[in-house]
C-alpha cells in the first residue's frame, strides 16, 4: 500500500523498522472510516474486540488486556540519553546504545506473521503552530483503533511535517508475547524515538499520550521554549459570558477528568456559570503573540478511568462514552451486551463477564469481595462526544491561561486552597506536590509519594533542569504569567472521611481562584501562601454536606508542625538532585522554613 507521505525521513525510518521487525504486510493508516471499519471487523473476527449493543452503545467495543498487563509499568520505563545526569534521579536510565543493543534482538522478526500498521498522527490541531507530528508503528489493531480516538490520525497528520522536515516522533510498538519480564517502555529523547514492547495496555502503547506528549515533549519544550504538562485545561464562563481558562495538574487518578468536566452547583448554574472542557490530561503551553501563556490539548479523546464514573460524579464523561468508545477491562453484561464497572450504579449485571474473562453472577461475585471491573479499567472516548467540550478545542492558537493549579491527595497537610506569592514560589509549590499512589500505575496503592507537578513518571529529563525551565518560562512571561494556586479536595476528618464534598462543588474554589487571578478577591497572607478569607468561599447550599464557615476555617488551617515535617521531607527529596537543583528552589525552601518558625 502506498505511503501517505513523500517525506524521505519518514519513509526511510519505516523501511528500516520493517526490515527489523519483518512483518508479512505493511498497512498505512489513512484515517478513512472505510479502512477503520475493515480493521474493526478483522479485530472482531480474531476476538481482540467485541462489538457492544449497537443500539444502546453505537460504535462501541470491548477489549480485555492480558491479566498481567493492566497499568503503566514505571519500573520498566526508561529515559535513554547519553548522559545519565540528564535523565535525573527520578527516571530509570540506560545508555541509548546499550538499550538499542538490548531491544534490537527482541524486535528482530517480532512481526513475522503479523501486519505492521503505520499510524501518522498529530498531537494538537492539524496546522497549529503548537502541534507536532508522530508516527507509530504497531502490530496491534487495538492500538490503531485507540489512536484514532486519542489523536488526529491519517494522511492529514503529515501536513505539519511537510516533505522535508525530520521533526517527527518515531514510535515503534510490538505486543510481542505480552511477556511482563520482557516489557520495556523506552524513550530516546535525543533521537525523538520511543520503543515499546510486550505490552498492550494503553498507557504503555498509545505512544502519542504519556510517551510522546509528556516524556518526549517535555524534553522538546525545554529545548524549544515551551512546556508539556500533565494538566487538564478548562474554561469557566462567567454570567457576563466571559470565559477564563485555567490548567490543573494532579497525580494520576486524583480526579482530573472529573474537574475538567465539572458541572457547577445549582447556585452557580442559575446565575449563568458554566464550565467548558478543553483537555482532561495533558496541556502544551507556549507564549502567545500578546505575551500571555496559551494552552492546547494535544489529544483528541479521553482515556479515562471507568470505575467511579457515574451520572452524578461525572455526567459529561459518562455521556462521552455513550458512542464510538472502546472499553478496556471493565465488566461485560452478557444479557444486553453493555458494560458495567464499580461505582456506575448499584446493579451489577447478573450475567457478567468480569475483567479477567470469567463468567460470573455479578452480585454474588461482588458480595464475595471481588471487583467486576479492574480498578484501572478505562474508556477511550472521542472528545467531541463530551457535552461540555469547549468551542476552542480545535483552536490552533490555544486558549490564554489565567491560572495554573496544582494539587494532590493530602489527608491533613495542604489546605483547601492557597495561592503562591509569585511565579517562582509557584514553581516551588508545584515541586513539593505529593500524593497517595493509585491504581493507574502498577505497584503499591495508598503510599504517599512526592510527585512534582504530577510529572514524576512523565518528565523526560532531569527534574532539576525541569524546574529551571519553569523558572525561565516565568522570566519570559513576566507580569503576563498566570497566577499559581494549590488545592486539596482530600482533607479527611478523624474518621478518615473526606470533609470537602468535591466534584461540582469544587467550582466554589475555582470561583475564588479566577477572581483572585484577576485581583478581584482579597486574601490572607500565611506561612505557605495567600489564602482566601473563609467567608470568600461561597458555601451557599452546602448545609446538607455539613460545610459551615467553621468547617471552611478548618479546611484552610495550616498546621505548622505538619508543614515543618513536610519541609524536612522536601529537603531530603531535593537532596537527590544535587547541583541540578536551581538555587531559587533552595532559597524557596529556606524561606518556607523561616516562615514556619
Ligand atoms: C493517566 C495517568 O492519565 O496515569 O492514565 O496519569
Ligand atoms: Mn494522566
Amino acid at each position: 500500500m502506498a505511503e501517505l507521505t513523500k517525506n524521505p525521513n519518514v519513509i526511510k525510518w519505516v523501511e528500516e523498522m520493517q526490515a527489523l521487525t519483518k512483518p508479512d504486510e505493511v498497512v498505512w493508516i489513512d484515517g478513512s472510516e472505510e479502512q477503520l471499519d475493515a480493521l474493526r471487523k478483522t479485530s472482531m473476527d480474531n476476538g481482540e474486540i467485541i462489538a457492544l449493543n449497537q443500539e444502546k452503545l453505537p460504535g462501541c467495543y470491548y477489549h480485555q488486556t492480558a491479566v498481567n498487563d493492566v497499568a503503566r509499568v514505571e519500573d520498566r520505563t526508561f529515559i535513554c540519553c547519553k548522559n545519565k545526569e540528564d535523565a535525573g534521579p527520578t527516571n530509570n536510565w540506560c545508555d541509548p546504545q546499550e538499550m538499542y543493543d538490548k531491544l534490537t534482538p527482541m524486535f528482530d522478526g517480532v512481526m513475522k506473521g503479523r501486519t505492521m500498521y503505520v499510524i501518522p498522527y498529530s498531537m494538537g490541531p492539524i496546522g497549529s503552530d503548537l502541534a507536532k507530528v508522530g508516527v507509530e508503528l504497531t502490530d496491534s489493531i487495538y492500538v490503531v483503533l485507540n489512536m484514532d480516538i486519542m489523536t488526529r490520525i491519517g494522511a492529514d497528520a503529515f501536513k505539519n511535517l511537510g516533505d522535508v522536515s525530520n521533526d517527527f516522533v518515531r514510535g515503534l510498538h510490538s505486543k510481542a508475547d505480552i511477556d511482563a519480564e520482557k516489557r520495556y517502555i523506552v524513550h530516546f529523547p535525543e533521537d525523538n524515538t520511543i520503543w515499546s514492547i510486550n505490552s498492550g495496555y494503553g498507557g504503555n502503547v498509545l505512544l502519542g499520550k504519556k510517551c510522546f506528549a509528556l516524556r518526549i515533549a517535555s524534553f522538546q519544550g525545554k529545548n524549544e521554549g515551551w512546556m508539556a504538562e500533565h494538566m487538564l485545561i478548562l474554561g469557566i464562563q462567567k454570567p457576563d459570558g466571559e470565559i477564563k481558562y485555567v490548567t490543573a495538574a494532579f497525580p494520576s487518578a486524583c480526579g482530573k477528568t472529573n474537574l475538567a468536566m465539572l458541572i457547577p452547583p445549582e447556585g452557580y448554574t442559575s446565575k449563568g456559570y458554566k464550565v467548558w472542557t478543553v483537555g482532561d490530561d495533558i496541556a502544551w503551553l507556549k507564549q502567545g503573540k500578546d505575551g500571555r501563556l496559551y494552552a492546547i490539548n494535544p489529544e483528541n479523546g479521553f482515556f479515562g478511568v471507568a470505575p467511579g464514573t457515574n451520572a452524578k460524579s461525572n455526567f459529561n464523561a459518562l455521556e462521552s462514552t455513550r458512542k464510538n468508545t472502546i472499553f478496556t477491562n471493565v465488566a461485560l453484561n452478557n444479557d444486553d451486551m453493555t458494560v458495567w464497572w464499580e461505582g456506575l450504579d448499584k446493579n451489577p449485571p447478573e450475567n457478567a463477564t468480569e475483567w479477567k474473562g470469567a463468567k460470573v453472577n455479578g452480585k454474588e461475585y461482588r458480595d464475595a469481595g471481588n471487583n467486576l471491573a479492574h480498578p484501572n479499567s478505562r474508556f477511550t472516548a472521542p472528545a467531541r462526544n463530551c457535552p461540555c467540550i469547549s468551542t476552542e478545542f480545535d483552536n490552533p492558537e490555544g486558549v490564554p491561561i489565567s491560572a495554573m493549579i496544582f494539587g494532590g491527595r493530602r489527608a491533613k497537610t495542604a489546605p483547601l486552597v492557597y495561592q503562591a506569592f509569585d511565579w517562582n514560589h509557584g514553581v516551588f509549590v508545584g515541586s513539593i506536590m505529593a500524593s497517595e499512589t493509585t491504581a493507574a500505575a502498577a505497584g503499591a496503592v495508598g503510599q504517599v509519594r512526592r510527585d512534582p507537578m504530577a510529572m514524576l513518571p512523565f518528565c523526560g529529563y532531569n527534574m532539576g533542569d525541569y524546574w529551571a525551565h519553569w523558572i525561565e518560562m516565568g522570566k519570559v512571561l513576566g507580569d503576563k504569567a498566570p497566577k499559581i494556586f494549590n488545592v486539596n479536595w482530600f482533607r479527611t476528618n478523624e474518621e478518615g472521611k473526606f470533609i470537602w464534598p468535591g466534584f461540582g462543588d469544587n467550582m466554589r474554589v475555582l470561583d475564588w481562584i479566577i477572581e483572585r487571578a484577576e485581583d478581584n478577591a482579597d486574601a490572607v497572607e500565611t506561612a505557605i501562601g495567600f489564602e482566601p478569607k473563609p467567608e470568600d468561599i461561597n458555601i451557599d447550599g452546602l448545609e446538607a454536606s455539613g460545610i459551615t464557615l467553621d468547617v471552611v476555617k478548618d479546611l484552610l488551617n495550616v498546621d505548622k508542625n505538619l508543614w515543618k515535617e513536610d519541609a524536612a521531607n522536601v529537603k531530603e527529596f531535593y537532596a537527590k538532585f544535587g547541583d541540578r537543583l536551581p538555587q531559587i528552589m533552595k532559597d524557596q525552601l529556606a524561606a518556607l522554613e523561616e516562615r514556619l518558625q
